[in-house]
């Protein structure tokens, strides 16, 4: 198996990106693509294989490719993003994801972010938040159910995305901050908090023998590496202040060694 990562060039017109929890302050559109371009150099350091979809200049928000599609080893689920000014994002990632999975998509009145659903095993997290509605979360059970996954919902209060407060390093480890999801909703699961002076590093980008991982985290990182995890850090300062994290700049998807190559030769 090899790990497909798809990504999305940083738009020029990041700096209109949508902002919920954040003030705005200027980004530099060239800063955030030199720390996406290492964020990327991470992923293929760690193995996977990075196919950046094309397209995506004119939508601010476009680098954060997570939200546009949610991927199960079965089915491939195209969001329709909370967010009104994201939705013309979904074609050419829809059209991407189709060479690798069946998909479905989520339809109107749905709205669903795939920063909003975390998938540990059979077990799939959805955070009901500002940008998922019920709608969106009964879609994907209907979806996902049938194939034996387990649909649990999450309240989500004071941050983006479900998985600003919450992320897997393990099948039995997450890393949350309790301040933005009850952990009652986490059972079954064993919980590593985030550092207090770091409420937003609970979000780990996992890969099969390490996490990447914002480097603005550093007590937390510390946490993770006692307990044995390896954790690749990287810069995403530029990113963050349009509310990006290490998730949401990749669309993991295991797939048949050899079939990786979006134009295969
Ligand atoms: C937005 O508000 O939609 C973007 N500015 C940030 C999205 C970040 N996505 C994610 O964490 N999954």
């Amino acid at each position: 198996m090899s790990i497909l990562a798809l990504t999305r060039d940083v738009s020029p017109a990041i700096a209109r990106c949508e902002l919920t929890h954040l003030e705005r302050i200027p980004i530099d559109p060239s800063i955030a693509r030199r720390q996406h371009a290492a964020y990327e150099r991470c992923l293929a350091s760690a193995g996977c294989v990075v196919q950046r979809v094309e397209g995506g200049a004119d939508m601010p928000d476009a680098v954060f490719i997570e939200d546009i599609a949610v991927v199960f080893d079965e089915i491939a689920v195209i969001t329709r993003p909370g967010a009104e000014s994201r939705r013309e994002e979904t074609s050419a990632v829809s059209e991407a994801v189709t060479r690798y999975r069946p998909v479905r998509r989520v339809e109107p009145p749905g709205t669903l972010d795939g920063g909003d659903v975390l998938v540990v095993g059979r077990t799939v997290f959805v955070g009901c938040s500002g940008r998922t509605n019920a709608a969106g979360l009964a879609q994907l059970r209907c979806s996902v159910r049938p194939l034996g996954y387990d649909v649990r919902e999450v309240e989500v209060r004071g941050c983006l995305h479900l998985k600003s407060a919450v992320t897997a390093v393990s099948d039995q480890l997450l890393v949350v901050n309790r301040e933005w999801i009850p952990t009652a909703d986490l059972t079954d699961f064993e919980v590593l908090d985030v550092h207090p002076q770091e409420p937003h590093a609970a979000n780990v980008l996992r890969l099969p023998d390490r996490v990447i991982y914002a480097a603005a985290f550093p007590r937390t990182r510390e946490r993770l590496e006692a307990r044995g995890i390896r954790v690749d850090a990287v810069d995403l300062s530029e990113l963050a202040k349009a509310e990006g994290a290490a998730t949401c700049c990749s669309i993991l998807i295991p797939v048949p060694t050899g079939t990786d190559r979006l134009n295969p030769s």
